[in-house]
């Protein structure tokens, strides 16, 4: 097996946190995106989504999706279950997963390639090139106002995300807060209950992954 990395980059640091929750480990291939190595004919040829994370499996199958590597781990390692145990459980994290993906991580997503001078020409991730439009930075940022509110209201109500569990729901507010923070969007001072839970989840020792 042979997991395609980038240490900076927020995708791949899902499935490093989910992967340390579980105690799992994989040898680790890191793929220099800030030389563009995922454009590469090679890298290409492994995920032609030209994007990490990527798992290589023993026999050949690749899967080119964050969340797909988490649905094959979670089911060769059930413990901890991280994407629910219940039935109910099971549809909350991917009801919560799916909404803090769209409306947070494609927000940050928006307002940081939109305006990072380093990423003109790749205001999206994937093998095409698209130019940038500050529009949508701006509108990125009032996304990411919205979602920060809407959490800290989740989060004054519910422990973790999804529930009272730790889940991959979580795992994807993670990074995608922190990802906010890296993007200068820090969570305003005035929501306690979204701080109270960034603590709490950037304290677990998975954070560091
Ligand atoms: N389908 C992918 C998309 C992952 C993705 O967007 N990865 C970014 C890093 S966070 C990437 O590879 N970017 C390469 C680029 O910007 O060209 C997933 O969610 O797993």
């Amino acid at each position: 097996m042979k997991f395609y990395d980038c240490t900076t980059a927020p995708s791949p640091r899902r499935v490093r946190i989910f992967l340390a929750e579980k105690g799992i480990t994989v040898p680790t291939v890191q793929v220099d995106l800030r030389n563009n190595e995922q454009l590469t004919p090679a890298f290409r040829a492994i995920n032609p989504d030209a994007t990490v994370p990527a798992l290589e499996l023993d026999n050949g199958t690749r899967i080119n999706d964050a969340i797909g590597i988490c649905v094959y781990f979670e089911a060769i390692h059930p413990q901890p279950p991280l994407m629910g145990a219940t039935a109910e459980e099971k549809a909350l994290v991917a009801s919560w997963q799916r909404e803090v993906e769209r409306n947070g991580f494609y927000a940050v997503m928006e307002a940081f390639r939109n305006s990072t001078p380093g990423l003109k020409g790749r205001a999206l991730p994937g093998p095409h090139n698209y130019e940038q439009i500050p529009a949508l930075a701006e509108r990125g940022r009032l996304r990411v106002a919205h979602f920060f509110q809407h959490m800290n209201a989740r989060l004054a109500e519910s422990e973790y995300v999804a529930g009272p569990r730790y889940s991959v729901a979580d795992i994807t507010a993670l990074i995608t807060v922190d990802f906010a923070i890296r993007a200068k969007l820090p969570i305003p001072e005035e929501f306690a209950h979204l701080r109270r839970w960034h603590a709490q989840v950037s304290a677990r020792p998975s954070a560091k992954a």
